[in-house]
This record gives structure tokens, sequence and C-alpha cells, in this order.
């Protein structure tokens, strides 16, 4: 097989946290009268909470100082962290899970590589704690998504090297840090369109074939 680790997202490509961060950062937006849909909500997929911040306010960002800012963070990330609260390991899809397992069971390294600093709580949330060889987060990170460093902390944790890596995202940042880091990736939802993407998954089940076929 021509890799030998895979490292996944998580938001949105494990599972559908997204929706979370959607609502979270909109009750936000609504509060502060700022106009946010889901097409801004997908500038914000794998990008830091702080920068996330940044786009949600825009120009609106100069008239507010940085304990305010900090404020605001904390205010999105305790709604958004109420929302997680919901997940059970049934919130895990079934086609991820068994995916997973079939990934697994071929003796690959499985990494995480998430710009979320909420990561080990959603892992434990969906009872994939202890499922995977290393967890890279936004914990161990000092630059977010494009920038590569949580992909090259992941394959550095597996002890493999970026070119026997895949890197699986739905971010079109997390496209580009694949990109600059040396590491095939594929791409899904919106990602897809990415022509930086080596592989476009129509499902997540579409991994198998691709790591059996490379
Ligand atoms: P948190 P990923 C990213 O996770 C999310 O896509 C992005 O929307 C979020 O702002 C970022 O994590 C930080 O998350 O506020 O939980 O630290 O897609 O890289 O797994
Ligand atoms: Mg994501």
């Amino acid at each position: 097989m021509k890799y030998k680790g895979i490292i996944f997202d998580l938001d949105g490509v494990i599972c559908s946290t997204d929706e979370y961060h959607y609502q979270a950062w909109k009750a936000l937006a609504d509060r502060l009268d700022i106009a946010f849909d889901r097409n801004k909500n997908n500038l914000l997929r794998g990008v830091s909470r702080m920068k996330s911040l940044e786009i949600l306010l825009g120009e609106q960002g100069g008239c507010f100082s940085d304990s305010a800012k900090e404020e605001m963070a904390e205010e999105k990330n305790s709604l958004y962290r109420r929302l997680l609260g919901t997940m059970s390991p049934a919130s895990l899809d079934r086609e991820v899970r068994i995916t997973l397992d079939r990934i697994r069971a071929s003796g690959m390294r499985m990494a995480i590589g998430s710009s979320s600093r909420n990561t080990r709580y959603i892992l434990n949330r969906i009872d994939l704690e202890h499922f995977f060889d290393a967890v890279a987060d936004g914990n161990c990170i000092s630059r977010s998504k494009p920038d590569p460093e949580v992909f090259l902390k992941a394959s550095d944790m597996l002890g493999l090297s970026p070119g026997d890596c895949l890197v699986v995202e739905d971010a079109r940042s997390g496209v580009e840090a694949a990109a600059e880091g040396g590491f095939d990736c594929a791409a899904m939802g919106d990602a897809r369109e990415d022509c930086r993407a080596k592989y476009h998954l129509a499902a997540f089940s579409d991994l198998q074939q691709i790591l059996l076929q490379a």
C-alpha cells in the first residue's frame, strides 16, 4: 500500500460538529446584529476560534478590544460545548464507524489532525478517545490551518513522513495545509471542488478503495 498512515480532520470529517459551530456562531452574530449565514460559516472551517471570530466580525472587528473579543469567543465556545454535550456514541455515523474499523484492521497508522481545542472532548463524547494512534489538535499548535503545522505534528507523532500519509479534509484551508506540508489529500464536502486535493470523496467509505488501490 502506498500510504502507511492516514490523518483525519475532525469537524466535518469524522463527525458533524460543523453544524454545532454554525449554530453557536450564529447565536453570537444575532446578538451582535451581524449578518451570518452558512456560506460565511464555510469560511470558518478548519480555521482557529479567534481567527473565525475575526472573520465573523469583519470590518466591525476594529470596534472591540482584545478582551471583549476573548469574551465573545468564550461565549461562543460555551454554547458550542453545550451542543457537544448532546453527542453520544450514537452520533457517530455508522458508515464512518465501519470504515474506521476496516482501515484499522488493515494495519494502517491512524491520527487526528484538527484545529479544534475541543478535540479530546468530542472524541470522548463519541467514544473514540482511545481509537487513534495519535491526536494532534488546536492545543498543540501555534498556527492553525492553512498552515501545515497540525498535520506535520500528527505525522511526526505517527513516526511517518508526510509522503507516507494521506490527509482527509472537508475544508479548503485544510486541503491547502495538506498540500503545503507535502501530504496527499482526500477531500469531502465543499473541499471536493479544490483541485489541490488528489482524491475527491463522494462518500466516507470511498477511502477503503483509495487506500487499497493507491
Ligand atoms: P474550537 P477541524 C476546526 O476543526 C473547525 O473546522 C473550525 O470551524 C473551528 O473554528 C476550529 O476547529 C477551532 O475549534 O473552537 O473547538 O477550538 O475542522 O480542524 O477539525
Ligand atoms: Mg473540518
